[in-house]
């Protein structure tokens, strides 16, 4: 069965409703907050350029939902100026949208997520929480989405060990910050996603956060992916950052699609996403 084919018996005889999904992670925004010289301001400028471009990719997209897969902030001190811009983009989009945080913008004490409500602002927003793992649903879509949270630095921190099954929704997403391990990718010290924290995994799309680069994982039928840093220094295509575009379809398939936030840039069909290859 090809990856995001028909996963059971209840895709096969019952239509779901479709919905899009538009995936970023990684965004960092605030890296370059605290800068006296100067020197800074324009790539503090270009980071916060690309996540604008995300979001008028799901909005051109007519997306109806926004996953944001960990590391939105890239630390608890970034200005509150960042905070409200972060807020205020989030809000142009104007569909529900979910903060998973990660690693660099984890919750519990001293989280950034504490300092201001930026609900307020985006009151379509919702950020996860629970370092236990936690599900959403949405108001209008079959969807159900699952999470758990990055407390402060915890190098044995793995998003999916012992995830939920899927629930009632029609639609069931994952959502996890960490690095992918396979033979092929390298060892990296932390926050470990193995093959088979997914195998026992039945959900539509698992969207993933912490690896820059834009790739698919190859783990069974079951269709996970990185979407990427939207600043993308870490491109494995050699360009600037890009965003996926998810779509959830009545036969009960799911397919990417790959903006790229540069001009000129090509958006890249499902089939055309690479793989994770190592590291
Ligand atoms: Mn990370």
């Amino acid at each position: 069965m090809p990856c995001g084919g028909p996963r059971d018996d209840r895709t096969m005889t019952e239509a779901r409703r479709p919905f899009r999904l538009l995936h970023t992670s990684d965004v960092h925004l605030g890296t370059f907050d605290f800068d006296r010289s100067g020197r800074w301001d324009e790539r503090r400028e270009q980071s916060e350029d690309r996540f604008r471009r995300v979001v008028d990719v799901g909005i051109a997209e007519r997306v109806d939902v926004f996953v944001i897969a960990g590391d939105f902030f890239d630390n608890a001190r970034v200005s509150e100026e960042t905070l409200r811009f972060a807020a205020e983009q989030i809000a142009r989009i104007e569909v529900p949208t979910v903060i998973v945080p990660g690693n660099h913008d984890h919750v519990g004490k001293n989280s950034v997520y504490d300092r201001i409500d930026l609900t307020s602002i985006a009151p379509k927003l919702t950020i996860t929480r629970s370092v236990e793992g936690e599900t959403v649903a949405f108001e209008g879509l079959d969807l159900e989405l699952w999470a758990r949270s990055h407390l402060e630095h915890d190098p044995d921190f793995s998003p999916f060990i012992d995830a939920p099954g899927r629930g009632d929704a029609p639609w069931h997403i994952a959502v996890g910050h960490g690095h992918y391990w396979h033979p092929r990718s390298g060892d990296h010290p932390s926050f470990h996603i193995r093959e088979e924290h997914f195998t026992s995994l039945d959900y539509d799309y698992v969207a993933l956060g912490h690896w820059e680069q834009q790739t698919r994982i190859a783990a069974g039928d079951l269709l996970a992916a990185y979407s990427g840093a939207p600043d993308g220094h870490a491109s494995i295509l050699g360009e600037s950052g890009r965003v996926l575009v998810v779509d959830f379809q009545r036969e009960g398939t799911v397919r990417l699609t790959s903006h790229p936030l540069d001009e000129g840039a090509r958006i890249l069909s499902h089939d055309e996403i690479p793989f994770l290859q190592g590291s």
